[in-house]
């Protein structure tokens, strides 16, 4: 039986049943695995292979390299005795792991990384003298992604905005674009960003609810504070909820001033545009996954990339005329609780990144990775977007409490690719070793060194952007930034009747999670001046009367490309289950299994035991059991026939299983349970042989759009294949 390539092997080497004994060296990292680059902290490649800093030698050592011979006893005085203080290879283990927690991320804590390489087009090389955004030229680049209200122990399918930050390893020094899934924020200046995140985070009585906003304090605070409507909105969209974070937009969200080598400026903000489209969960599926599968969205990107389906997103900018007001269309470029339409101003494309390596320790790489939009290079500049300014100073202050000092761009995920001499000394964690006597400028001791840069010699130099004329100290905004509502008006009118179905679901939980009917009511109050429709269908899940608008609803065009909907993507990475078992048509399942792993898909054979079914050399390994599978894992459903209800389908052995006698014994009821959650989620389903009547013992109609039955296994595949392109069979239940 041949190992089958389904990705997710914890090791490089499978392991022997006895403990290995023999002396051996580490063994290296597993293909899909990168490592920061071997650079000294100073930014020098030194030429060292990836795995440098892993650990090395073929013997257990103490942490200064000095060989043990048993680290599973304390040195006791006697074998029943106190344990001594003398035993410093205890003290030392003992003393490190005490250590070994660092204070997770203040928001975004839960996340997933990748490494990854940035192509560029050149076509923004008119706008920019960024280097890294010439024709042609590659940059290496780190990838997080994150939830934001969660711990780090969190589950990964809660609804909330996704952080998306991407650190570009350029050869004139470091740029971090750390954006979001959602394009607009909750707040307008960065003042109000405890305020916002001390509403979301669970409640600091009881420490509940975690990962939630469901709860009375985040709808108290947003409900008074309307500029957060529209980012507030989104969140209650689909959009919160993605399937994949393969499957995710992401946006710089301020607008950004580019300069070119002229001098002349271009406002900008950045789209990242995912290859495979935007798709999402159902709400139902997050919520049974955040149960079943709390790492479903690392799981899935580390699994993607190991399996060769490279997660790929197109870089893009909308680009408007750096005027004195900073307006577009009316929309003030300032306000990040405001996007502006693509049919307005269209996304164009400037390169594409790829995400082609797992990192190879998560503590090392994806926890200490530090983003700071303060991180630029010549030719991205910041505007004066209140929200950016304060992010300015918010990101480097953060690092020092949470890696431990000032010097966490040594740590090797952070460490630049270009040449730093950056006259910073000491610290705590130093581990450059500067040289020279003169670390200040001017000096004559070091040889002048370091020199400043100019234009030529490509130095960050700020574009000096006019001020407002006359402009008086105040604690204020401009006036533009008081129109709340417009926007999401603009959003609501631009989903699609599923979506919007969806949106008015999502208001409906989460204010019905709340305690307070003060709280749902002024929500209400809020939403009626966004659109009676939307208010009266949650009005009506609460049980309380929509109020009516207190001012004109805000005249505004939808946007189609705000919806998620209508379009057709590739496939690759999407995971497919073929449900079979002895009595299958097992040749038919070795069929699609071969078919799915060559569209670049991943298909999982699910049966009612695990090791293999079939016999001999046709035997076909087994990834998922009846009582392991669940529907949420799964794309698209094969039905292999009507497996009969296997011996573990019992309420004692799998509680899932409830009673089989009530299935009329005919397909196990695990079976069954997967197939009508598959069903109701709008999944693509199809089967051979017997399948119609699995399908019909699981309460589907086989007449259902997306059910597709037919005796040939392989024309069944390729027609699930095209339901997957379009991600969900709305069909099936029009709205
Ligand atoms: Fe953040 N944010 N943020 N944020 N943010 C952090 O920095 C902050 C904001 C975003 O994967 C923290 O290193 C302030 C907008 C991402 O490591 C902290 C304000 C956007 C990540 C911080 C904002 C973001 C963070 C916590 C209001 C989208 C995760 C740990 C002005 C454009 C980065 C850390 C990663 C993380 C502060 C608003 C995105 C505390 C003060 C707007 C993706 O510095």
């Amino acid at each position: 039986m041949s190992s089958e390539p389904i990705p997710g092997a914890p090791g490089s080497e499978p392991p022997t049943v006895a403990e290995p004994t023999t002396p051996r060296a580490p063994l290296p990292p597993k293909a899909d695995q990168q490592s920061p680059a071997s650079l000294s902290p100073t930014g020098t490649p030194l030429g060292a292979p990836a795995d440098a800093r892993a650990q090395s030698g073929e013997y257990l050592t103490t942490a200064q390299g000095t060989r043990l011979y048993d680290t599973d006893h304390s040195l006791k005085a006697g074998r029943r005795g106190p344990t001594l203080l003398q035993d410093h290879h205890f003290r030392e283990k003992i003393t490190h792991f005490d250590h070994e927690r660092i204070p997770e991320r203040v928001v975004h804590a839960r996340g997933t990384g990748a490494h990854g390489v940035f192509r560029s087009y050149g076509s923004a090389s008119s706008l920019t003298m960024a280097g890294f955004l010439a024709a042609d030229v590659e940059t290496p680049v780190f990838v997080r992604f994150s939830t934001v209200a969660g711990s780090r122990g969190s589950a990964d399918t809660v609804r909330d905005t996704r952080g998306f930050a991407t650190k570009f390893y350029t050869d004139e020094g470091t740029f971090d674009l750390v954006g979001n899934n959602i394009p607009v924020f909750f707040i307008q200046d960065a003042i109000k960003f405890p305020d916002v995140v001390h509403s979301v985070k669970p409640e600091p009585a009881r420490e509940i609810p975690q990962a939630q906003s469901a709860h009375d304090t985040f709808w108290d605070f947003v409900s008074l504070h309307t500029e957060a409507t529209h980012h507030v909105m989104w969140q209650m969209s689909d959009r919160a909820i993605p399937r994949s974070l393969r499957t995710m937009e992401g946006f710089g969200i301020h607008t950004f001033r580019l300069v070119n080598a002229e001098g002349e400026t271009t406002l900008v903000k950045f789209h990242w545009k995912p290859v495979l489209g935007v798709h999402s969960l159902m709400w139902e599926e997050a919520q049974l996954t955040a149960g079943g599968d709390p790492d479903f969205h690392r799981r899935d990107l580390a699994d993607a990339i190991e399996a060769g389906a490279y997660p790929e997103w197109e870089f893009g900018v909308q680009t408007f005329p750096d005027t004195e007001d900073q307006m577009f269309e009316g929309i003030d470029l300032l306000d990040p609780t405001k996007l502006v339409p693509e049919e307005l101003a269209p996304v164009q494309p400037i390169g594409k990144l790829t995400l082609n390596g797992n990192p190879t320790n998560f503590f090392a790489e994806v926890e200490q990775a530090a983003f700071h939009p303060g991180h630029l290079v010549p030719g991205i500049d910041v505007t004066d977007d209140p929200l950016l300014q304060g992010r300015l100073f918010s990101y480097l202050d953060t690092q020092i409490s949470r890696l431990g000092g000032p010097n966490f761009g040594q740590i090797p995920i952070n460490r630049p690719h270009a040449a730093v001499n950056d006259m910073l000394r000491d610290g705590m964690h130093q581990t450059a070793v500067h040289a020279g006597v003169a670390p200040y400028r001017p000096n004559s001791l070091d040889g002048g060194n370091p020199f400043d840069a100019d234009m030529t010699t490509h130095a960050y130099i700020e574009v000096p952007h006019p001020i407002e004329p006359g402009a008086t100290k105040v604690r204020g905004a401009a006036a533009s930034f008081d129109d709340h509502l417009s926007q999401p008006r603009l959003f609501w009118l631009s989903m699609s009747a599923v979506e919007q179905q969806h949106v008015v679901q999502a208001y409906t939980f989460e204010l019905g999670k709340c305690y307070e009917t003060a709280i749902r009511e002024r929500m209400l109050g809020v939403l009626a001046n966004v659109d009676p429709e939307l208010c009266a269908g949650v009005a009506m899940g609460l049980g309380l009367s929509a109020p009516a608008a207190t001012a004109e609803l805000p005249d505004v065009a939808p946007s189609a490309a705000l919806s998620q909907l209508g379009a057709v993507w590739p496939t690759d990475g999407r995971q497919i289950g073929i449900v079979a078992d002895e009595t299958s048509d097992l040749a038919g399942v070795r069929t699609v299994r071969d078919a799915v792993q060559q569209g670049g898909m991943v298909p999982l054979i699910i049966a009612p035991h695990g090791g293999t079914i079939g016999t001999g050399k046709d035997a076909l390994v087994v990834q998922r059991t009846f009582l392991t599978a669940r529907s949420i894992e799964f794309d698209a459903i094969l039905l292999a026939g009507a497996p009969a209800a296997a011996p573990d389908a019992v309420a004692g052995l799998d509680a899932k299983a409830g009673d089989p006698a009530q299935l009329n014994g005919l397909v196990d009821p695990r079976v069954s349970l997967m197939l009508a959650e598959a069903f109701r989620h709008a999944k693509a389903i199809g089967g051979w042989g017997d399948a119609e009547q699995a399908l019909t013992s699981a309460g589907c109609s086989t007449d259902a759009a997306g059910v597709v039955l037919g005796d040939d296994s392989a024309a069944v595949l390729a027609q699930v294949v095209e339901l997957l392109g379009k991600h969900r069979v709305w069909a099936r239940f029009p709205a």
